[in-house]
Parts: C-alpha cells; sequence; structure tokens
C-alpha cells in the first residue's frame, strides 16, 4: 500500500527541480565572467560555452545571438558541403585529430585512409543548435545530423575494429546524446557497443578517470530511454545501466564531495539531474556544496562551461524541453580575474620519460629551470627551451580547453596510436590542469611521461 502511494505519487505529480544555487552571487559572477569570455571576437567559439549561457538561469540574450551566429560561421562553412559531395573527394573533412574541430578553418580535405571523425564536436554543435532561441529552422541542420550519423559510423566501426571508438568513447556517447536530443534514431548497434563499454568498463583510460565518460554515457542512455527511440526491451537494458553508472558515481564520491575530481563533478551531478534523483541523493548536496567551496578551480572558459549548468539545475537532457518564453535578459559580462601577483622566483625540475624501445634512455631529460614565482607550467617549458645548452623542444595544438602538449624533444603523442604526452607532479601524481592553468611549487618536480591512454 505505502509503495503503491509513493509511485502514485511519482506518477502524478511533476518532477521538483534539483536545488540549484544560480542566483547565489559567486555563481551570478562565474555566469557573467563566462559571459565576458563569449563576448570577446578574440577567443575561438566553443559549442558547450553556447549551451552553458543557454542552460544558465539569466541570459544576455544580444550576446548569446553573436555567440551563435559565430559558431555557425565556422560550423557550417565546414559542414556546408553535402557528404555526398563530400565523398567525391573520398572522405569528410577533417581537422587535426588533435585539434579542436574550431580549427576548422585549418581543415583540409584529405584521403580516405586519413579520414577522422569529429564526433565530439558536431554533436556539441548540434545540441547547442537545439537550444537556440529562437529556435532554428530545421532544414541546414539535416545535412549536420546526416555528418554525426556519419562520424557515429566509423567511431562504431572503429570500436569494432580495435575495441574502442576512434575518437573516445566520450566522444561516441555525446554523438548518441546530440541525436536523441535531435530525436534521430540511432542503430541498436551502435548503442549496443556503449552498453557493452559500460557493462566490461572500458570508459577510463591509463592517466584518467572514467568518470567523465560514465556520465555522458548514462545521459545519452536516459535520453534514448525518455525519448522512446528504443524498443522495449532495449529501454529496460539502459535503464539498469545508468542505475549501475548512477550507483558507481555515488561509491566514487571522495572525502571531498567530489565524483572523480572537481571537474568531473558537474558531469556526475548532470546524471542526478536528468534522471530526477537529485532531491532524493544526499551524494548530490554533498557534491554541490564541495563545488560551491570551489568555484575558483574554474577558470577556463571550457571548466567554467561546463560547471554552470549543474550550478543552475540544468542537464543536457533540459535541452529538448528548452522554451524560449520570457527568458530573463539580466546577465552583464565582466572581465577575466587577475591573476594574483607573486613576486620573487621559484625553480622547478622538469624531467621527461620516454618509454622503450622509443626510448632506449628512459629518463630522456632531467634539468632544474628557474622561473618567476607566478609561472605556469607553460612558462617553465618556454624557460626550459630558452636555457641552454640542452635543445629542449616542445609543441603545443590549441584546444577550448587551452593548449595541449603535443611534442617534447621532438617526440610528437599520436591520437592514432592513442599516445599522448601525460603531465605528472612526482612522484606520480597526474595533474588535473594543462600547462597554461597548472602553476608548480617552488622546488617541485613535474614530468612529462609519454603514455598510452
Ligand atoms: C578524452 C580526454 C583526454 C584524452 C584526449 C584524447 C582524445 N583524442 O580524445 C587524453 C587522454 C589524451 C587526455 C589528456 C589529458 N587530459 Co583530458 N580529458 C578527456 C575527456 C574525458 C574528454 C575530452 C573530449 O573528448 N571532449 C570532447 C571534445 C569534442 O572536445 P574538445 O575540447 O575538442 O576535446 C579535445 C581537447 O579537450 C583535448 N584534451 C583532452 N584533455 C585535455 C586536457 C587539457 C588540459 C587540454 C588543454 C586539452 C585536452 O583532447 C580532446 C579530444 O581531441 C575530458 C573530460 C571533460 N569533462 O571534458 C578530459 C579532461 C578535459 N582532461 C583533463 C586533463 C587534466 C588532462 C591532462 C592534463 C591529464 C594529465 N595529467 O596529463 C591531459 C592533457 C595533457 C597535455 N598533453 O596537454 C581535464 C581538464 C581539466 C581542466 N582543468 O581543464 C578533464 C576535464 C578531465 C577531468 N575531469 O579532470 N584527455
Amino acid at each position: 500500500m505505502w509503495l503503491l502511494l509513493v509511485l502514485l505519487q511519482a506518477a502524478v505529480l511533476p518532477a521538483q527541480p534539483c536545488e540549484a544555487p544560480g542566483e547565489a552571487a559567486a555563481v551570478r559572477a562565474l555566469s557573467a565572467r563566462l559571459l565576458g569570455l563569449a563576448a570577446d571576437p578574440a577567443r575561438d567559439p566553443d559549442p558547450s560555452v553556447y549551451l552553458a549561457l543557454r542552460l544558465a538561469g539569466n541570459h544576455h540574450l544580444p550576446v548569446e545571438e553573436r555567440y551563435l551566429a559565430r559558431l555557425r560561421d565556422v560550423f557550417q562553412h565546414h559542414y556546408g558541403r553535402s557528404l555526398q559531395t563530400a565523398g567525391r573527394h573520398h572522405a569528410a573533412p577533417h581537422g587535426h585529430p588533435q585539434r579542436d574541430a574550431v580549427a576548422t578553418k585549418h581543415s583540409t580535405y584529405v584521403s580516405a585512409k586519413g579520414e577522422w571523425p569529429e564526433t565530439g564536436r558536431l554533436a556539441l554543435y548540434l545540441l547547442g543548435l537545439r537550444a537556440s532561441c529562437p529556435l532554428l529552422e530545421p532544414g541546414p541542420q539535416r545535412s549536420l545530423v546526416t555528418w554525426l550519423k556519419y562520424y557515429l559510423e566509423l567511431d562504431w566501426a572503429g570500436s569494432r575494429r580495435h575495441g574502442h571508438p576512434l575518437t573516445s568513447y566520450y566522444q561516441y556517447s555525446l554523438g548518441v546524446l546530440a541525436l536523441c536530443v535531435h530525436h534521430k534514431r540511432v542503430r541498436e548497434e551502435v548503442i549496443h557497443r556503449l552498453l557493452a563499454a559500460e557493462h566490461h568498463g572500458r570508459f577510463g583510460h591509463a592517466g584518467g578517470s572514467a568518470m567523465d565518460t560514465e556520465a555522458v554515457a548514462a545521459l545519452a542512455f536516459t535520453c534514448l530511454e525518455r525519448e522512446r527511440l528504443v524498443r522495449a526491451g532495449l529501454a529496460v537494458e539502459l535503464q539498469a545501466a545508468t542505475r549501475r553508472v548512477r550507483s558507481r558515481v555515488v561509491e566514487a564520491q571522495g572525502q571531498d564531495g567530489f565524483f572523480g575530481n572537481v571537474y568531473s563533478t558537474p558531469w556526475a551531478m548532470q546524471v542526478f539531474i536528468a534522471t530526477n534523483t537529485c532531491r532524493t541523493q544526499p551524494a548530490y548536496d554533498r557534491a554541490m556544496s564541495a563545488l560551491l567551496e570551489n568555484l575558483d578551480a574554474f577558470t577556463t572558459s571550457a571548466t567554467m562551461a561546463q560547471v554552470l549548468p549543474v550550478l543552475h539545475g540544468r542537464s543536457y537532457l533540459d535541452i529538448p524541453s528548452m522554451h524560449c518564453q520570457e527568458e530573463p535578459d539580466t546577465l552583464m559580462p565582466i572581465g577575466p580575474e587577475l591573476p594574483n601577483e607573486m613576486p620573487g622566483n621559484k625553480t622547478v625540475q622538469l624531467v621527461v620519460e620516454c618509454p622503450e624501445p622509443q626510448c632506449p634512455q628512459h629518463r630522456v631529460y632531467d634539468q632544474m629551470v628557474p622561473v618567476p614565482a607566478a609561472a605556469s607550467l607553460l612558462h617553465v617549458l618556454r624557460a626550459a627551451a630558452a636555457q641552454g645548452p640542452h635543445n629542449f623542444t616542445f609543441g603545443t595544438q590549441d584546444t577550448p580547453q587551452g593548449p595541449f602538449l603535443s611534442s617534447v624533444l621532438g617526440l610528437e603523442a599520436l591520437q592514432r596510436k592513442r599516445s599522448y604526452w601525460q603531465l605528472l607532479t612526482a612522484p606520480s601524481t597526474s595533474l588535473q590542469e594543462g600547462v597554461a592553468d597548472y602553476r608548480p611549487r617552488d622546488g617541485e618536480t613535474l614530468i612529462l611521461r609519454l603514455s598510452k591512454w
């Protein structure tokens, strides 16, 4: 009887919105700061930033409109051609595998051998289009949806061949999610791949946590089931998978309140929001408190864009039901916070490691590098390159997350080989920030290690 009452209540009453501190001064300031970055025409537009602006509780509609126009310039230009036209050139257009797709202005046609899917970027852009206000005509979006389906197929075929998608399960999940939000069906085999990866714990990678990917996959599962895009039997499997992810998220919560780390926590919280479990799950409230105490960790536009939706109690699954009416147009942009002045100097030990057989001598560089006290790891790398006579060299690629360290001492990390330059602090803690954002302490030893993921 009691259970029946609870079930009846759940069926009759609309879901209560999740507790969200969207109006708290610190959250408003973060929204305003992201808006300031979005208003800067010198920065490449990023669909995640647009999504965060759209999912917020208050807006600056003219800035959002201009931002969308800039995004459309980049993406529509790149995907303007039909897939068939591109097929005549043997392949889909693509940017550099490790570069963000906003860098599509550098894109080229390549031979079929070199084709590379851009599943994640295109998925995020399509999610952004669905969140735009007023909603855009669906006509021009059709070819983008076709492109996304094509990329997802490439990723799926890659996963059959290599045991993982060509991009990553994170991007694969974003692809499924975006098609679902556009109410497009996805082949069952494509969904089964993702379910199998979840079931067999294939989302993690060396040096990185699986939490972000688990969460995006669970959002995709929940969307497919909620939008009724799958048959009943599969819907039951998707529900069970989402429940498993949720309990792994709860189990993974640390003493600090985070799920994984501070940056994966917002993604994990989206799962509770999307499945209406935020009010019944104490882990959600603990995570929200932990985020609010650590908002200063979100300094880049990419990380701000990932945290803001949950601070407004929203998940990407709110996109299909977004309405344009009465959006408060009261947010004003503010400039970025200036870093604190830090007088003096520090010395950092810089070590480069590369595995055999590529490097018979495992530790290929080990030098002390003096830098100003406020220096980031990127400054350290520049200072090492400038200080003779040890010929330190490195290269970076611009991504929406900031500069990505792509080569060191002439050794290039390759997407196709799933190798990357991992950043660690001695003895072996993987950094949670990139080269531009991490500020080493005086006397710290930093390791650049060519790793597999
Ligand atoms: C997959 C992934 C990777 C893969 C990317 C390879 C690939 N081709 O997919 C690998 C394993 C290489 C990787 C490496 C790192 N990653 Co990573 N990564 C992710 C993940 C799970 C998904 C990124 C993605 O595909 N986004 C979707 C696509 C469409 O967007 P994108 O912006 O174009 O994505 C590209 C870039 O972001 C780039 N990239 C991936 N990670 C990072 C990290 C930094 C700092 C930069 C500048 C770029 C970058 O690779 C992506 C694919 O091409 C995110 C999770 C998240 N919440 O965002 C973490 C995430 C972005 N990574 C993170 C970190 C910390 C790192 C490392 C610094 C870890 C380390 N200690 O070495 C390194 C980067 C080191 C370097 N060389 O500069 C953090 C960044 C936090 C922050 N403060 O900004 C995140 C948010 C994970 C987390 N929860 O902590 N990562």
